[in-house]
């Protein structure tokens, strides 16, 4: 048939991608100043924003991080995760469906 059917085809099978919240859960152990490092290089928060976030973590008991694709979001709780083990901390990383 016509082109213009099978560009408009295509473009309807085509799924929007899931989005996956990154989140950080409390601990007793690592320390403050590693979880805001953390949310500075691995999700590119500012210092502010990041001690916002630590603290909001550090009371409440979890916090997000970031909203990403699934394979992002997969590689940032690996390379969060690998951190805090390299440095011999607890620090737990999750990504839950957004
Ligand atoms: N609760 C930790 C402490 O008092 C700090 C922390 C914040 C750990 C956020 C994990 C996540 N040292």
């Amino acid at each position: 048939g016509d082109g213009a059917v099978v560009v408009e085809r295509k473009r309807a099978r085509t799924k929007p991608p899931g989005l996956y919240q990154v989140v950080l859960l409390n601990d007793d152990y690592t320390p403050m100043e590693f979880v805001v490092m953390v949310l500075q290089h691995f999700f590119q928060h500012d210092v502010d924003t990041a001690t916002h976030i630590m603290l909001k973590i550090h009371h409440e008991g979890r916090g997000v991080c970031g909203v990403y694709t699934k394979d992002v979001a997969a590689t940032k709780v690996e390379l969060v995760l690998a951190a805090a083990r390299r440095d011999g901390h607890p620090l737990q990383c999750i990504m839950e469906a957004a």
